[in-house]
């Protein structure tokens, strides 16, 4: 999978992209995220200027449109080239507390992708003309306004590569998680056997892998009915235990 991220902050985007899981997927070449800055697309050729008033007046100002096309049309391009002269199918994503929410779904979803393209925003937003011309799907990751598209790309990017095959050492862990089937994780522990008093629960010294199981299952069902009421809703609807 390639990622391009258009942005006025490509550090940001770096800095995350060279940490962790991302990094060690990012040396094997399993994703690539290339960030472009917007302002190198600059037609102001003394200020590098990407933004302006809006008109209509109000406060703030807007991204331009002219900088992001032309930056949008460089990636374009690039794709193209690196696909013998056929532009290859993808999205371009932009970033916005306006967006559709993403999900767990919406990542598994997008894994699916050889090309995004991720267009974050800054100031105001955007000229809306540029918006209708290049963006694919308005993405939101949710109910609170950030100062720019920049963490939501790396938070999309995060959860994206998780299910690219190869990112993670043991394939099955992006599935057996947190939010697969709508439950959340059963509660784990590691040595010692007691802690501040508490024992590791007995069960899971057993060795009965069956019980371990059941009991994994039962404590990941009770969690989820207790922490997230919303979720536990899914889960009972989804596996026909509620209409
Ligand atoms: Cl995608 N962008 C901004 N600026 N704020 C957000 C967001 C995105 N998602 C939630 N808040």
């Amino acid at each position: 999978m390639k990622c391009y991220v258009m942005t006025l902050f490509p550090e940001m985007v770096e800095e995350i992209v060279k940490t962790s899981i991302l990094g060690r997927a990012s040396q094997k070449e399993i994703i690539r995220v290339k960030a472009v800055n917007i302002r190198d697309y600059s037609a102001d050729l003394k200020h590098h200027k990407v933004d302006d008033y809006t008109y209509g007046g109000g406060a703030g100002m807007l991204m331009q449109a002219q900088p992001v096309y032309d930056c949008y049309r460089a990636i374009a391009e690039e794709m193209t080239t690196e696909n013998g002269g056929v532009t290859p199918e993808h999205r371009v994503i932009y970033l916005s507390p306006q967006g559709r929410v993403f999900t767990q779904e919406g990542a598994v979803e997008l894994a699916k992708s050889e090309y995004l393209v991720l267009l974050c925003g800054h100031y105001e937003g955007i000229d809306e003309r540029v918006i209708e011309e290049i963006v694919t799907d308005e993405v939101s990751i949710g109910d609170y306004v950030l100062t720019g598209g920049e963490l939501p790309a790396m938070v999309m990017i995060d959860a994206i590569a998780r299910f690219v095959p190869g990112v993670l050492h043991n394939e099955e862990s992006a599935l057996g998680e947190s939010l697969a089937g709508n439950l959340l994780e059963y509660p784990q522990y590691s040595r010692p056997e007691v802690w501040r008093g508490k024992a590791v629960p007995e069960i899971l010294l057993s060795g009965d892998h069956a019980k371990v199981d059941a009991w994994r299952k039962e404590r990941a069902i009770e969690r989820t009915r207790t922490k997230r009421p919303d979720l536990y809703a899914r889960y009972l609807v989804e596996n026909g235990l509620k209409e």
